[in-house]
Parts: C-alpha cells; structure tokens; sequence
C-alpha cells in the first residue's frame, strides 16, 4: 500500500496541527508509511510541536510535488475539515483526481460523504476524536501534539468539554509527555512585542456596541501592515470582546488581502453564530465558534455585520 497521506485545514490552528501531527505519530508508532500535509505554512506558535519538521507544505505556486504524493498515496485521512473546499481551492482541486480512498476525521457539523467518516459534533476537537480511535497509550510525541489541540480548541479546557474530553486528556497525561513544557510553549512564551501589541489592541482596538451585548476589533489592510501582523498573531484575540462581562458575542474583522476581510464569530449561551456566518459570510463552523470571510475591506464587513447582528439576539 502506498503512503497514508494526512492533511489538515487551510490557516491550520491548534486543533488542525495537533491532530495532524499526533495521527502522523501514532501511524508511525504502527510502522505505518505516513505524511502529514498541510495547506499553510504552520503558525510560529506551533512551530516547537514535535513533527513539524516532516510536514510536507502544500505550495499553489508548484503544485507537481503535492500532485504526485496524493497521486500514490494509499489512504487520505483529512483532518479537522469535513467539506473539502475547507483545505483550499488548489488543494482540493487535486484531491478530488486522487484515486485512493478518502477518510474524514473530524467534529465540525455538516459533513460531506467520505469512504469512511469518523465525526462527532460533541467531540471537543479532532485531536479528541484521535485519542479515542487509539486504543492504545500513546508516544510522547503523539500525546504533546493531541494535547495540544485539545487546549486550544477548548481555549484550555473551558468550553465545548464533555466528560470524554477529560478522559482523552487523561489517556494523554498516562504517556510520559511533558504537560508544564507543553502549557508554557503554547501559552506563556511570547515575546515583548507580542504582549505589547495586546495591550496596543485591548486599548485602542476593541469595541463595545453601546446597545448590545457585543464587541469587536476591526483590523484593516492598513493595520495588518503597520502593525506586521504575521500568519497566526490574532490568534485568540477574538475572545477578547466575549470576555467583557455580560456580553454574548465577539468578532474579529481582518482585512489580511487588501479587500478581503476574515471574520471570526464567537458566542455563548442562547446566541449561535454558525447559521450567521453562513447565511452571510460564505462560512461556518461551530455553535459558538465560527468563521467567514466578506469581499470588501473591513470597514465595510463591519457595517454589514452590524446592520445584521441583531437578528443573533
Ligand atoms: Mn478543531
């Protein structure tokens, strides 16, 4: 049999990258032929996840290598996405040509139709869903990367938690991973800069509607150069406006490409951001955690949000 050929989402988070690498260790632990794929380059954030250094990177610009790999894989496992279009147009283009089978692992709703689908929407994260298909402990190496994704997708263990959430953790924990190294990678080495940018966007970025219980930062083109924002730096940041106390929703408006805006929903309690995002924003996602995009720069996408969002409440 050919390779097993793995691939996350495009704009890899936590979750994407954890259950990636951490299906990449246990195949390896099984003498299984593996590569993990990805369809970005992987957020310096990550970057000390054991593994990273075997991740193939999808380039649109010479697509030959990523072609002939799909072309002779044995099995292709897609990760954290269950909608194809999800790993982008390039990627998926090529996907489609390949021949082998196509299995999906994944807790997003909504999923297409895969030879074998391993989905559950009450899964904390796809790094989750891994622990449970692996009956077995697990290699340190697999066991930092799937925790990892569990911590981030459950913004460390306070929402979208279930009993089983704690158990995978708990088979996590029973290998000889090292949880205070990886807890301090992911959430407490940032440089000077970073911190100061917080602040520079806690002061002067986030807003709070005078009328409802919602706030936003909108980052335009304009902020994304003179701020230098790199791949991966707003990360969480849409969190912010759910933390003010009484609000139900945060979004994060970021116009990366010059015209392009991205859009983060989050939400709690009775507001559900997912059908908004889709019936609006071409996205999706989760009840309270969803994304979407706006062609027009962000002072336009926030207008828009804006004219809309109260039909959230
Ligand atoms: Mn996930």
């Amino acid at each position: 049999m050919g390779k097993v050929v793995a691939i996350c989402h495009s704009r890899p988070d936590g979750d994407a990258i954890g259950s990636l690498l951490g299906w990449h260790w246990i195949c390896q632990s099984y003498g299984i032929d593996s590569l993990p794929m990805c369809p970005d380059p992987i957020p310096d954030y990550l970057g000390f996840l054991p593994g990273t250094e075997s991740l193939f990177v999808f380039n649109p610009t010479d697509q030959n290598p990523a072609e002939l790999l799909l072309n002779e894989a044995g099995l292709i496992v897609l990760l954290d996405f269950s909608r194809r279009n999800r790993c982008g147009d390039e990627l998926s283009a090529l996907l489609a040509k390949a021949n082998c089978p196509v299995w999906c692992i994944d807790h997003h709703p909504e999923p297409e139709s895969f030879d074998a689908l391993f989905h559950d929407t009450s899964a904390s994260s796809t790094s989750e869903l891994v622990v449970r298909l692996t009956s077995e402990p697990c290699t340190p190496q697999a066991a930092m990367c799937l925790m990892a994704g569990l911590l981030t997708d459950t913004g460390r263990f306070q929402f979208a938690t279930s009993p089983a959430t704690f158990q995978a953790a708990s088979i996590l924990l029973n290998s000889d991973m090292d949880y205070r190294c990886l807890t301090d990678r992911l959430f407490e080495q940032e440089s000077l800069q970073t911190l100061r940018l917080r602040g520079h966007i806690l002061k002067d970025k986030l807003i709070q509607s005078p009328d409802l219980p919602i706030a936003w930062i909108e980052l335009s083109f304009q902020d994304s150069k003179s701020l230098n924002l790199k791949s991966g730096a707003t990360e969480g940041w849409v969190n912010f406006g759910l933390a003010i106390e009484g609000n139900q929703a945060s979004f994060l408006l970021h116009e990366k490409e010059e015209g392009i805006t991205r859009i983060s929903f989050r939400s709690k309690n009775q507001v559900e951001v997912n059908r908004f995002a889709e019936k609006y924003f071409q996205g999706g996602g989760h009840k309270y955690a969803a994304g979407g995009r706006f062609e027009g720069n962000s002072a336009a996408a926030l207008q828009f949000l804006l004219e809309r969002v109260h039909e959230l409440f």
